[in-house]
């Protein structure tokens, strides 16, 4: 999991309005409701539901510490969304307490292994991994209106490769998978078998003859350098649409430029988003 620096994060609460823009020009959508796609959910009702619901980010000084930024753009996101968050004003054990103290309805809180929501009431789990597999996935299938039937090329086949993967799978598209370490992409199969269309998964061994023979790609490796700028120049790949979960992006600037309105990436907007939707279902 990679681990996020401050200056990944720092601008995102400023450019809320403006990413929400961009979604909605990208995918008809905006960060709310690809939230609500993900998770099958009507917008119009999650939205009565959200400015009642409470949440506090509890800042987590264990392992490597707190991230500066982190916990208030966690929290900006939220009430960007109309949430009712705050950031705790005291960090691990401390700020739990006070959640359940000031009878607030879920918690968000990340160690240096997992980045969760808590429901205090239903005690479901909102996992970052998951959600944000789930709504690149369902990103993707707005961009493409419509992924059922197409050939998607899952790169990664980590926790967010997987419930990218996953996603897609339910959305009837035929799922590729390929990883740098070939024996995680085979796992991932196994797991996936037992699913609908699951019997269909291929692994893809070699990633540069696969980047050129798929349109549709979920980019969710640690990798910066995983899509190469000459797989996506326009005469090869015109009509290529990219959701990148993964952190650092895995394409250059210049790739961004070429594709432009077909790629979806963020740090943390989507994910987030995604894991408070769960915590209302
Ligand atoms: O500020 C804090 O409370 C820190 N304990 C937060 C640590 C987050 C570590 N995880 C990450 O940087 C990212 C997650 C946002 C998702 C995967 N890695």
């Amino acid at each position: 999991m990679t681990r996020l620096k401050t200056s990944d994060i720092s601008n995102i609460s400023s450019r809320l309005q403006t990413y929400n823009r961009e979604l909605l020009i990208k995918t008809g959508r905006t960060l709310l409701g690809i939230a609500c796609h993900a998770y099958g959910k009507d917008e119009i009702r999650i939205k009565h539901r959200i400015k009642s619901f409470s949440i506090h980010v509890v800042p987590v000084t264990a392992g490597q510490g707190i991230i500066t930024d982190f916990s208030e753009t966690v929290t900006a996101i939220l009430q960007f969304l109309g949430f009712n968050a705050l950031v705790s004003d005291k960090p691990d054990t401390s700020g739990v307490a006070l959640a359940f103290e000031n009878k607030a309805d879920a918690i968000m809180m990340a160690d240096d292994h997992r980045f969760v929501g808590i429901n205090l009431k239903t005690r479901s789990v909102a996992d970052n991994s998951e959600a944000t597999g789930r709504v690149f996935a369902a990103a993707l299938d707005l961009m493409a209106k419509e992924i059922k039937d197409r050939e998607v090329l899952v790169l990664g086949c980590g926790p967010v490769g997987e419930s990218a993967a996953r996603t897609l799978l339910s959305s009837g598209a035929q799922v590729a998978l390929c990883d740098i370490y070939l024996p995680a992409a085979r796992l991932l199969k196994e797991r996936l078998c037992l699913y609908p269309g699951g019997n269909k998964i291929v692994i893809e061994e070699d990633v540069n003859i696969a980047l050129s023979s798929y349109r549709y790609i979920i980019e969710a490796t640690p990798s910066a350098d995983t899509i190469p700028d000459e797989l996506i120049s326009d005469h090869t790949q015109p009509l290529l649409l990219v959701a990148a979960p993964g952190v650092p992006l895995g394409i250059s600037n210049n790739g961004c430029k070429i594709l432009k309105d077909r790629l979806i990436y963020d740090k943390l907007e989507l994910g987030v988003a995604a894991m408070a939707i769960f915590l209302l279902l």
